[in-house]
């Protein structure tokens, strides 16, 4: 029997318009879901790429102004993938046209836009979703399985970082298309809302909420040409972070990011360490999950390396066969399923925006506490 079609418009076209598309395309080949996304419009103000875009993943239309897509009875669902200083408004006239919603991560600029954006999408009462895409990586759900066991007993560190490389050159400018995420005016912050935002969504999903935080950023290049306007203009993001914090469950967090790690691209890990058990996690070997387990005979105890690759492990068997990894651009197909499935359960898929703006809230901390060199309370 065919399945009801959820008829996908998609606002931009970069990295992430990319790893979504692919997701919706992969899912209804893997999962068996009640609905299946059709691609019907791609919009972005470039007619020309976002042409070059739809025909070579396969959309049905074009547009060239997000509201037009928000007219189109056609579409169930905006998926917002542009610079982080246009989800508010374009999720809240979503909301008021009654469309479900998938909105990059950082959810916001800052938490006071946030909580508009909860509130519209909890007034009219659309689906919602932010693409903390992390949780849906295989070793990520299962950590979480092995938390909720109560295989670590009482949790007392909790540490991740972000470290990347990407922005080192003093010659590599700043804003336009491909380089917003180096001018706070699009992006809110520098690897604070962008790769921080990912480790502190992970942290509270697996250890629960943060309640203070004491904060330092750095920005180690000062001035850098705008792409927009051609001058050499002050550089207004923080290009590293490093934040202590308490968590609510006693336990201690540590966590710390960059764009100035030589060596590192995406290097995300967390590690953490319980009265019973550890676990950490790499996202260099994203299928590994390190295991530790103090209750194993002493002569056999030590680190257990899990290839999350078996049948029985998180959405694992719905693949391959055991043993075969899957990688980064499944952690966005494992969403969408989720995210098709919440709309038969009615339980919404997690984050929602409200999920995702205790994140921003924690964003919105470690900025303060960083600009007053204070801890900060996470409001
Ligand atoms: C930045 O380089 C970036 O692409 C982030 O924007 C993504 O959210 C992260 O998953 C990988 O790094």
């Amino acid at each position: 029997m065919a399945k009801q079609p959820l008829n996908i418009g998609m606002v931009g076209y970069g990295f992430m318009g990319r790893a979504h598309t692919n997701a919706y395309k992969q899912v209804s080949q893997f999962f068996d879901l009640q609905r299946t996304p059709v691609l019907k419009a791609a919009c972005a103000r470039d007619a020309d790429k976002v042409k070059a875009f739809a025909d070579n993943w396969g959309y049905e239309s074009t547009e060239t102004d997000w509201r037009k897509l928000l007219d189109r009875k056609d579409i169930d669902c905006i998926d917002i993938c542009t610079p982080n200083n246009s989800h508010a408004e374009i999720a809240i006239a979503a909301a008021q046209a009654g469309k479900m919603i998938l909105c990059e991560k950082p959810l916001a600029m800052n938490g006071p836009e946030g909580l508009k954006m909860v509130e519209a999408v909890e007034k009219a009462k659309v689906p919602n979703m932010v693409w903390y895409n992390y949780r849906r990586v295989p070793a990520c759900s299962l950590a979480k399985q092995l938390i909720d066991e109560g295989r670590l007993g009482k949790i007392f560190h909790y540490r991740a970082n972000f470290l990347q490389d990407w922005t080192i050159s003093a010659e590599l400018p700043q804003g336009g298309a491909g380089l917003w995420r180096l001018d706070a005016a699009a992006a809110g912050s520098g690897v604070t809302g962008d790769l921080l935002a990912h480790c502190i969504d992970t942290a509270m999903w697996l250890n629960g909420g943060i309640s203070d935080v004491s904060a330092m950023t750095e920005t180690f290049i000062k001035e850098r040409t705008h792409t927009l306007t051609g001058k050499v203009e002050k550089v207004t993001i923080d290009d590293a972070c490093a934040f202590l914090c308490h968590f609510q469950n006693g336990s201690l967090g540590l966590f710390e990011s960059t764009r100035y790690a030589r060596g590192h691209k995406a290097l995300y890990t967390f590690e953490i360490n319980g009265e019973k058990a550890s676990i950490k996690w790499d996202l260099h070997d994203l299928q590994r999950l390190e295991y530790f387990d103090h209750g194993d005979a002493s002569r056999v105890r030590g680190w257990h390396s899990i290839h999350v690759t078996d049948g029985d492990h998180p959405y694992m068997g719905k693949w391959w066969v055991p043993g075969l990894a899957v990688g980064y651009d499944t952690s966005f197909t494992h969403q969408v399923a989720d995210f098709i499935e919440s709309l038969s359960t009615g339980k919404p898929a997690q984050p929602d925006f409200r999920n995702a703006y205790q994140t921003q809230l924690v964003l919105d901390a470690v900025l303060d506490s960083a600009k007053a060199r204070q801890w900060r309370e996470v409001k």
